[in-house]
C-alpha cells in the first residue's frame, strides 16, 4: 500500500472509532431519494401466461398463398414439414385479432452489426435486431402484459418445463423436430453447444455465464428435445429469467461447431469471433424473420422465415408481416424519422428530443402512435473498481484504488448538481435526480430502497481535502498527496462515454464542468463505437452509462449487478485467471444476490432486491445522474400493438410488442412497398 492511502485508512481508521468516516463529517447525509411521477398514458392489456403463448397442436396450418406457390413448385417443405411437431400459438384475441399476410417494418439503428455469432459476444446492431435474430430458451420482453397470478418467462425454444419434487432439477422441453432457417434440425445438441463450448469456455467471450445460474448448476441433455438443470439450491426460480434475451439463446451448431478452436485445429477464438461477419447472408436462425441483405451503413433486409415455429390462435404460421427494413443511421434519426413518418418506430429516450416530438405529436396528421411508459431510462456513472482486469500502470491502479474508496465516492456523487444536469437536458418535469442502482418506480421497488446523497459543494470540497487532496499549484485541480506514485500530479480522471447519443455526450460534458468545480479534473473519452468493447476491456477510469434493463427488470438480470461471475458487473470484473477483490459491502450484495437467485417467491425476491439496492446506493456502488419516464412511438398503419407497451421493463419495447404479430391491413401495406416482395431466405 501506498503512503498517502495508509495514512489516509489510518485517519478513516480513527474516526470510524467515533462511529463515523471523515464524509460523514464533513457531507450532509442521506435524505429520500426522489421518486419520480408516471406519465404512463393508458391502460395496458393483460393476459393470462397460458394463453399468450402456449405449446399446441391446431386443426389446420396456414401460411402466406405465395410461400404454398413456392411449396407446390418444390422449393420448399409443405408447412406441416416445416413446422415443429407442436407449435407455439400465439394470442391474438387480447390485442385487435388475426392479421392479414404481407408489409413492412421499416426500423432505424444507431449501432452497426458485428456479425452473426451472438454465442460469441458479437453485437447485431441492437434497435430490436437481436430479439429477431436470436431466439432464447425463454422469453422475457412480453412479461410485462401478463396477469399477475403468473410473471414466469415466456416459452420460446424451450415450450414448457417443469420441477423435480425437491426443486434441485428443472426439466425443460424444447421445440420437437423444429428446424433453423436452412432447413436444419434444432435439438438439445444446440444448447448444450452454446452452454458447454461458449458459456463454460472463457476464451468465448459470450454474453452469458454459469455464475448466473447459482453456484454448482449443471446442464445436461436428455434427448433431442429434453434438457435437464440440476442447481445446488431448492427452486431458483429466478435462473428461468437469465435463461432469455441475449444469455441461453444457442446459434446453429451445425455451422458454429466447424468454426470452434475445440472441433477445428485450424481455428482460432479470434476467428470463431469473427466468422460471422454481417454480409454472410442469409443468416440462419430461429427467429421469425432473417437477414437477407446487409449494405453497409446504408440498410439490412429481413424476410419472413418459413420454419418459424410460431401460429396464430387460428392456425397461421407468423409472422405476419413479410418484410423489415433496418436503415442503418443514428439513434436520433431514428426518432426524427418515424416523427416524420418514414420509419415505423422509436423508442423515445433521447430528452432533448421530447418536446419537439411532443408538440408534433398534437399535429393532426402526425403519423405515429405514441404510448408513454413508466420512468425507465435512467443514467449513471460507474468507477471501475477491478484490480485485476485492465490495470496497466501505477496510474491505473492509483485510480482503481480512489474507487474503491467510499470516501472519495461520496465526494464525488455530493459534488454533482443533478438538478442542473436534468434541467440542461430538458425543462419541465421529465426529470429527476437518480440515486444509482436500481429503480424506486418498477414493479418490484419501493420508495424506500435507495439511500440517497444530497448535493453538497463545499462539504464535498472540504471531504476531499480530509482525504489529503488540495490543490498545491493553484490550478483549480487538486493534486494528489506527496508520497504516492502520482504524488503531487493533478486528480485527472478519463469519463467515457457513448457518442451515439446526444445525451450521454450532454451529461459528460456537464459532469467535466460539475466536478471541476470539486477540483477533479475529467478527461473526456469519447467513444463513437460500441461501448461494451471499451467496458469489457477494462481499459477506462469512469464510464458514463444509460442502465437500461439492468435497472428496470433486474430480475432477468442478475448478473449484472453483481460479481457473481468474473466477468460482471461490468464495472468490477475479473479475468478468466483471476477473479474479482471484492470489498466488504460487494461480499454482502453478492450473498444477497445468492438469495435472490434461490427466492422462490417473488414477494420475497422483491424484498431482497430493495434491500440489496440500499446497501449498494448507502455505498455509492454507481454515481446516479437522472431519471426520465419515456414513451414508444409506432406509425399508425399497425394494428395489433398492444396498449401499455413500455419502452423497456422485461426487455426493450421492440420485443415487448410482439413484432411478428403485428400486421397492417391489405389496402394500407402500398403505402410502403416490401424492397424484395416474394422472396424467402436462400430459396431461388
Ligand atoms: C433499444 C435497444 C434494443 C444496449 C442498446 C444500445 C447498446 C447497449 C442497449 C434502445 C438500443 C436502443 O439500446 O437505444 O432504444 O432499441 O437498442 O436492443 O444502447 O449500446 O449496450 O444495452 O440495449
Ligand atoms: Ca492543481
Amino acid at each position: 500500500m501506498t503512503t498517502w492511502l495508509s495514512t489516509t485508512a489510518i485517519a478513516v481508521l480513527s474516526l470510524a472509532a467515533f462511529g463515523m468516516g471523515a464524509s460523514a463529517q464533513e457531507l450532509k447525509g442521506p435524505e429520500p431519494a426522489p421518486v419520480g411521477k408516471s406519465l404512463q398514458s393508458e391502460g395496458g392489456v393483460r393476459i393470462e401466461h397460458n394463453k399468450l403463448a402456449r405449446p399446441e397442436k391446431l386443426p389446420n396450418y396456414r401460411e402466406p398463398e405465395w410461400v404454398t406457390k413456392l411449396v407446390e413448385a418444390g422449393k420448399l417443405p409443405a408447412l406441416k414439414d416445416r413446422l415443429p411437431e407442436t407449435p407455439l400459438v400465439i394470442d391474438t384475441t387480447s390485442v385487435e385479432g388475426a392479421g392479414t399476410y404481407g408489409g413492412v417494418i421499416r426500423h432505424v439503428s444507431g449501432a452497426r452489426p458485428q456479425g452473426w455469432n451472438w454465442a460469441a459476444g458479437n453485437i447485431m446492431a441492437w434497435g430490436g435486431v437481436e430479439e429477431i435474430v436470436s431466439q432464447c430458451l425463454v422469453r422475457n420482453a412480453p412479461v410485462w402484459m401478463l396477469t399477475p397470478d403468473n410473471t414466469e418467462p415466456l416459452p420460446q425454444l424451450a415450450t414448457n418445463w417443469e420441477w423435480s419434487k425437491d426443486g434441485h432439477s428443472l426439466t425443460m422441453h424444447l421445440l420437437k423436430g423444429a428446424k433453423w432457417s436452412d432447413g436444419q434440425p434444432f435439438s438439445a445438441d444446440d444448447v448444450m453447444f452454446l452452454w458447454e463450448d461458449n458459456m463454460n469456455d472463457p476464451n468465448v467471450a459470450t454474453w452469458g455465464r454459469p455464475g448466473a445460474y447459482g453456484e454448482g448448476t449443471k446442464l445436461e441433455k436428455v434427448d433431442d428435445a429434453t434438457i435437464r438443470w440440476t442447481f445446488t439450491q431448492a427452486f431458483p426460480a429466478a435462473t428461468l429469467y437469465q435463461m432469455g434475451y441475449q444469455k441461453m439463446c444457442p446459434g446453429p451448431a451445425h455451422i458454429l461447431k466447424p468454426l470452434h478452436p475445440k472441433y477445428n485445429k485450424e481455428a482460432t477464438y479470434q476467428s470463431y469471433a469473427d466468422a460471422l461477419s454481417p454480409d454472410k447472408t442469409p443468416w440462419v436462425t430461429m427467429g421469425p424473420w432473417t437477414v437477407t441483405e446487409y449494405r453497409p451503413n446504408q440498410i439490412m433486409l429481413m424476410r419472413r422465415n418459413p420454419y418459424f415455429y410460431e401460429v396464430d390462435d387460428q392456425g397461421n404460421q407468423l409472422p405476419y408481416l413479410d418484410e423489415v427494413q433496418y436503415k442503418l443511421s443514428t439513434w436520433e434519426d431514428r426518432t426524427i424519422q418515424t416523427v416524420a413518418g418514414s420509419a415505423d418506430y422509436a423508442n423515445l429516450e433521447d430528452p432533448s428530443l421530447y418536446l419537439e416530438s411532443m408538440r408534433q405529436a398534437q399535429t393532426p396528421d402526425f403519423p405515429a402512435k405514441v404510448i408513454w411508459g413508466p420512468r425507465s431510462l435512467d443514467w449513471s456513472v460507474f468507477p471501475n473498481y477491478s484490480t485485476v482486469c485492465g490495470v496497466r500502470s501505477e496510474r491505473d491502479k492509483a485510480i482503481r484504488e480512489l474507487n474503491r474508496n467510499l470516501d472519495f465516492r461520496r465526494v464525488v456523487t455530493q459534488g454533482i448538481d443533478r438538478q442542473a444536469l436534468g434541467q440542461s437536458l430538458v425543462r419541465g418535469p421529465f426529470i429527476i435526480p437518480f440515486a444509482g442502482g436500481l429503480h424506486p418506480e418498477s414493479d418490484f421497488g419501493s420508495p424506500d430502497m435507495a439511500v440517497f446523497y444530497p448535493y453538497d459543494l463545499p462539504g464535498a470540497k472540504a471531504a476531499l481535502a480530509k482525504l489529503g487532496f488540495t490543490d498545491t499549484d493553484g490550478d483549480g485541480i487538486v493534486n494528489w498527496p506527496a508520497g504516492g506514485p502520482l504524488g503531487g500530479q493533478n486528480l485527472d480522471i478519463n469519463l467515457a462515454y457513448n457518442t451515439l447519443y446526444p445525451t450521454d455526450t450532454s451529461l459528460a460534458q456537464s459532469l467535466v464542468t460539475m466536478l471541476r468545480e470539486v477540483g477533479i479534473n475529467l478527461m473526456l473519452q469519447p467513444n463513437n463505437t460500441e461501448l461494451v468493447n471499451l467496458i469489457d476491456s477494462c481499459q477506462w477510469d469512469w464510464v458514463v452509462r444509460r442502465g437500461d434493463r439492468y435497472v428496470q427488470a433486474p430480475v432477468m438480470n442478475l448478473d449484472y449487478l453483481a460479481p457473481v461471475a468474473f466477468n460482471r458487473p461490468e464495472w468490477h470484473r475479473g479475468t478468466p485467471e483471476k477473479p474479482q477483490e471484492l470489498l466488504p459491502f460487494e461480499t454482502e450484495l453478492v450473498s444477497t444476490m445468492r438469495q435472490i437467485q434461490s427466492e422462490p417467491v417473488s414477494a420475497k425476491r422483491n424484498e431482497l432486491l430493495q434491500a440489496f439496492n440500499r446497501k449498494q446506493t448507502e455505498n455509492v456502488y454507481q454515481f446516479g445522474l437522472i431519471s426520465v419516464p419515456a414513451a414508444i412511438l409506432v406509425n399508425k398503419r399497425f394494428r395489433n400493438v398492444p396498449a401499455g407497451t413500455p419502452v423497456v421493463a422485461y426487455g426493450w419495447g421492440e420485443d415487448g410488442a410482439m413484432r411478428e404479430r403485428l400486421f397492417v391491413p391489405a389496402a394500407e401495406q402500398g403505402k410502403v412497398p416490401e424492397l424484395a416482395a416474394g422472396t424467402l431466405p436462400g430459396i431461388r
